[in-house]
């Protein structure tokens, strides 16, 4: 990343950076890299880092290959499972192709049912994910941690120490420390960047596969932002804070329906922002399985009962980034999702006392003039 490039330039970089990953793990592949393709934020990425493979996130985001996938699964399915379901049954996705192993997690139901057919033409690992944050429940997932760890030392004959799971975890956090500070820039008053170039950043840095050249490529970027905020002035306008489903190219229509309308996205508290990356995994934990546990059962997902983890980052996050309004976009079909967003209605308009709105979207075109009518009704009574 040149970073004399102007900053529009070095953003649509980062947009183009999982088209452009497709070479790249083609290379890898030929020195021998494994490649663990992965569909959740639950999966411990320190585990492959720990034997030098790479991860990289399946969930497809176009809707392609949905027809495809609607010849083995139902119609009434959220896009984002059919959509990767499709990619990889067609072989059309160089990801899934490439990948020597898919590894899915029991989150919610139409995933966990789709791993089952998915298995018929890739090798495909399962960790069983509890349901709730007991104390049950970190139990179970710490196992289940344990046997991931196992199974990846059989299928690829190698054998992961404690002290490689420890250096992994220190590059995924300082990974994590950079990526937070950039989005971070999303708590400037006034806004010194588009909440689509936040995106844009967020979500190319997780389809690069040299981790440990995260961290100076975020200080160079927050550099060059903070500089040319000086002269980029950005007029007033409403702060909105987007929660609810991961976001992907199809849905980046959102994004743009709420920065075409009259208002900034501050900041994404789904999977596809702070989500994931808001915790650290503990790094004086001797036991670096209960450690590795204890960050990721935190993640306040909605296949969680109850989830409580989602309002408090919720809570915190509309202070921190001084937030007008939340909007819950919905993957059609997605339950979970879909049932939590009477919840988060409560808490933001009665806890917070800010509007909210949830919308239902899918990968296609057909709802962007619908979505445009409703942010802009939306924002004009902010
Ligand atoms: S930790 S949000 S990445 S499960 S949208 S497939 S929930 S029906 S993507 Fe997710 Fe992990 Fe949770 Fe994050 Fe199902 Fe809903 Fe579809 Fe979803």
């Amino acid at each position: 990343m040149k970073l004399q490039k102007d900053l529009p330039t070095i953003f649509n970089e980062f947009g183009e950076v999982r088209r452009n990953g497709f070479i790249k793990a083609k290379e890898l592949k030929d020195q021998g890299v494994p490649l663990i393709g992965v569909f959740c934020t639950y999966f411990p990425q320190e585990l492959a880092l720990a034997f030098g493979a790479q991860t990289v996130s399946l969930c497809a985001s176009s809707d392609e290959t949905i027809s495809d996938a609607e010849k083995d699964l139902p119609r009434n399915l959220c896009p984002l499972i059919k959509s990767s379901y499709g990619f990889g049954k067609t072989d059309k996705c160089p990801y899934f192709y490439f990948s020597d192993l898919v590894v899915g997690e029991t989150t919610c139901d139409g995933k966990k049912k789709m791993y089952e057919y998915m298995k018929e033409f890739k090798p495909v690992s399962i960790m069983e994910l509890p349901n709730s944050q007991s104390e049950e429940g970190l139990k179970l997932w710490k196992n289940e941690i344990v046997k991931m760890k196992e199974t990846l030392e059989e299928m690829f004959n190698v054998k992961i120490s404690d002290a490689d799971i420890k250096r992994a975890i220190k590059i995924k956090n300082n990974e994590r420390k950079a990526v937070k500070k950039f989005y971070e820039l999303g708590k400037k008053d006034p806004v010194v960047l588009k909440g689509e170039d936040i995106f844009k950043v967020l979500n190319g840095t997780t389809f690069s596969f040299d981790r440990e050249s995260i961290p100076k490529q975020m200080e160079e970027l927050i550099e060059k932002i903070e500089k040319e905020s000086i002269k980029n002035k950005y007029p007033k306008k409403p702060r909105i804070l987007i929660t609810g489903c991961p976001l992907g190219t199809a849905t980046e229509k959102v994004i743009k329906a709420i920065e075409d309308n009259g208002a900034y996205v501050v900041a994404f508290e789904n999977c596809s922002g702070a989500k994931a990356v808001e915790d650290l995994v503990s790094e004086e934990n001797p036991d670096v399985f209960e450690a590795l546990a204890e960050k990721y059962l935190k993640i306040g997902c909605s296949c969680m009962t109850p989830n409580p983890n989602r309002i408090k980052l919720l809570d915190k996050m509309i202070d921190e980034y001084k937030v007008d309004a939340v909007i819950d976009v919905i993957l059609t079909a997605c339950h979970t999702y879909n049932v939590e967003t009477l919840s988060i209605k409560r808490f933001v308009n009665d806890k917070k006392e800010k509007p909210y709105m949830s919308i239902e979207t899918d990968f296609s075109t057909s709802d962007i003039g619908q979505l445009n009518t409703r942010m802009a009704a939306f924002i004009e009574m902010l």
